[in-house]
């Protein structure tokens, strides 16, 4: 078998099959990971990290790979991944293989990876984390995380990125006003697509309206900026808006704050995965589990007494 090392080593050189190998032990949950993960940590925090949001079919991926495109010309290289918050009744990674352009799946400068996982410990986002963590050490420059719908992953999604677009479309129904609370806050950058279809004005003043009634002590004011997806009119001046945030997200150190909270949440996830599994593992069997399991449901012990026991039998209190 394959050494960390060499493993680590081949995916510091970009190879997208070592990529691949980590990021399915990522979304696995394999032991191996951590390892793997702790040896790419010093490569990984140089890139620029940003999550594209929406309801379904609002146009991210197809905007997703225009600003690829965009930024490939710059010279610059690419993570790309598309993350479905699989539901297991719609049988999951539907979406894990629409085709992308066929311009980006045959260039070396860009890594495109679906992921979808729901089983996990800690779940999407923060194997999400770690996958950006791997290409980030792959040498990546810029990473565009891609996610569906506007519910709590999308939230904790933008947690992890450096940027966040967040798409409307016009006439879908879905008007700003059916956003759940916490979704329009994340938004760092709006982007009105579909702006070739009737009602983008409207849209674009409605989120105008939107954005006045935000606390005047917001450090940033989200632009909005319109999109033809299909086309890319627009994609150019998005990509301003990005670096726009970026820059002043630096200079006025809420990129740090970010990173902060980012890294306190992922340690106290962390945490609570290793204390799980200690006391899990060859201390507590599943059969034992179910066995505390009947206890409460007949109301033989209470859940607080179980778990104070289940640490004890760990060693840890
Ligand atoms: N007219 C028009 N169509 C667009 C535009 N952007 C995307 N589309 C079309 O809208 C459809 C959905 O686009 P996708 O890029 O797959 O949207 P998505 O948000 O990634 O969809 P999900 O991943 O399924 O949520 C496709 O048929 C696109 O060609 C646009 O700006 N104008
Ligand atoms: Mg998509």
């Amino acid at each position: 078998m394959e050494s960390i090392e060499d493993w680590a080593g081949k995916i510091f050189a970009g190879d997208p099959r070592a990529i691949g190998k980590a990021i399915s032990a990522i979304e696995n949950g394999d032991p191996s990971s951590d390892a793997l993960l702790k040896a790419l940590f010093p490569r990984t925090g140089g890139a620029l990290i940003a999550g594209i949001t929406g309801s379904p079919g609002t146009g991210k991926s197809t905007l997703t790979d225009k600003l690829a495109l965009h930024y490939r010309e710059q010279g610059k290289t690419l993570g790309i991944i598309a993350v479905d918050p699989t539901s297991p009744f719609t049988g999951g990674a539907i979406l894990g293989d629409r085709i992308r352009m066929p311009a980006l799946s045959t260039d070396e400068g860009v890594y495109i990876r679906s992921m979808a996982t729901r089983g996990r410990l800690g779940g999407l986002a923060s194997a999400t984390l770690d996958a950006v963590s791997v290409l980030e050490a792959a040498g990546k420059d810029i990473i565009l995380v891609e996610t569906v719908g506007v519910g709590q992953d999308e939230v904790e999604i933008a947690e992890l990125a450096d940027v966040t677009l967040l798409l409307l479309v016009p006439g879908s129904g879905d008007s700003i006003q059916s956003f759940k609370a916490g979704v329009m806050e994340i938004a760092d950058v709006f982007v009105v697509n579909k702006a070739d279809y009737e009602g983008a004005d409207r849209l674009v003043r409605e989120v105008t309206a939107l954005i006045e009634l935000a606390p005047p002590e917001n450090p940033w004011t989200p632009p909005i900026v319109s999109t033809v997806a299909t086309t890319g009119e627009g994609v150019d001046r998005l990509a301003q808006a990005i670096g726009d945030f970026s820059d002043f997200s630096r200079e006025k150190e809420l990129a740090q704050a970010r990173l902060r909270r980012r890294w306190r949440k992922r340690l106290v996830e962390l945490l609570e995965r290793r204390l799980v599994q200690s006391v899990m593992e060859g201390r507590v069997s599943s059969e034992e589990l179910s066995g505390y399991v009947e206890d409460i449901v007949a109301r033989k012990q209470d859940p607080y007494s179980v778990v104070e026991e289940m640490m004890r039998r760990a060693g840890l209190n």
